[in-house]
């Protein structure tokens, strides 16, 4: 009789932890505009919409690059975006030798006046010249690539970067950004080896020298063709340094990997990894399809980017357990313009917007 009832409880204890593995299981991540804090809008439609990007020029803050009409001022009226006339400013801003497509990285924040003690050290601005078609990949527009790294220094000075014949850039903008953590600012680019395909490279003007060198570079892909895109730098794990976000091969499975780098060793090291992203679209001028921002306001930055199909988007943070999806939103069309942060009715609080294949801007904004 006891055996039986003993039995009998096993099964339903055995059945009740099965409920809730099945449970844990099937539980999917929140969608965005429930339970998240944060909803999403549609803002109108930029036709010929290439990408967006952050600009203090514009009156929303936001610019858009057309195919028809080169950089638009975007203008924001509470609900809608509206196309507000040329943004000529972004052709000034460019220097002549930049490679076709080729757009100027500037540094976060404020530079040090010239005469400052750190300004030799601090990069200002950031392009690639030396067009070149030894690489003919071409997944971004062209097979035309730099293979000259240009940075312009708070205390005027440009310095130069040339790559050996046995690699390009295969990039269009340097991302300038604080990749270790120490104060001070590097150049990532985005490097790829004409035989072992892309990596990423960092460059800076150490202290007290004339030119500018490369500190460090992951392991590159291993195989021609094979590319990867930076999706910016911060500390999503809460270690107190800094990861830089990548995905490795956005176009055929793509990989969102963290990389670390201790500010002295040539190597940077790959600390992560999870399969199902992409941030770019094959012949796309396109590259931030990512943003960095604390979604769910817990103290520490959160990454926003397109899964594999781009029609979702996804909300990723660091756990014990590794990389997890805390919200995720779907999509009309892919998402095929860059994410950008920006505070568009400057309540002080900022909004994630981005840009899809059928020229529609979308944004998720806060609510209360
Ligand atoms: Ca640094
Ligand atoms: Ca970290
Ligand atoms: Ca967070
Ligand atoms: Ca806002």
């Amino acid at each position: 009789m006891m055996t039986t009832r003993r039995l009998a409880f096993c099964l339903a204890a055995l059945l009740l932890v099965a409920l809730l593995l099945v449970a844990g299981a099937l539980r999917a991540p929140p969608a965005l505009a429930q339970g998240f804090g944060w909803s999403a809008q549609t803002l109108g439609r930029i036709d010929g919409l290439i990408d967006l990007r952050a600009s203090p020029h514009s009156p929303s803050g936001l610019i858009a690059l057309t195919r028809d009409g080169g950089w638009r001022a975007l203008a924001f009226d509470g609900e809608a975006l509206t196309d507000a006339g040329a943004a000529p400013f972004m052709g000034k801003l460019a220097p002549p030798e930049i490679i076709p497509h080729g757009r100027v990285g500037v540094a976060p924040g404020a530079p040090p006046a010239p005469d400052d003690p750190t300004a030799a050290t601090t990069p200002n601005a950031a392009w690639f010249e030396g067009a070149t078609r030894r690489y003919g990949h071409g997944v971004l527009g062209d097979a035309v690539e730099g293979s000259v790294l240009q940075v312009a220094f708070a205390d005027r000075r440009i310095l130069a970067h040339r790559l050996p014949e046995s690699a390009v850039f295969e990039d269009l903008e340097p991302r300038i950004l604080d990749a270790d953590g120490d104060g001070t600012l590097e150049v990532l680019a985005i490097k790829a080896y004409l035989d072992r395909g892309a990596t990423l490279a960092l460059y800076a003007a150490p202290a007290g020298a004339d030119r500018l060198v490369e500190l460090a570079e992951a392991a590159p892909i291993g195989r021609q063709n094979r590319w990867l895109n930076p999706a910016g730098a911060a500390d999503f794990d809460g270690d107190g340094r800094p990861e830089i976000a990548v995905v490795r091969t956005p176009h055929i499975g793509g990989l969102l990997i963290h990389y670390a780098w201790d500010g002295a060793s040539a190597r940077l090291v790959e600390e992560r990894r999870v399969a199902g992203y992409s941030t770019h679209a094959i012949g796309s001028q396109a590259l931030g399809l990512a943003a960095i921002h604390d979604m769910d306001a817990d103290g520490r930055p959160d990454l926003v980017l397109p899964k594999q199909d781009r029609r979702m988007l996804a909300v990723v943070t660091v756990t014990d357990a590794g990389f997890a999806e805390t919200a995720r939103l779907m999509n009309p069309a892919p998402v095929a313009a860059s994410l950008v942060v920006v505070d568009l009715d400057r309540d002080g609080d900022a909004e994630i917007v981005w840009g899809l294949e059928d020229g529609a801007i979308r944004a998720l904004s806060r609510v209360d």
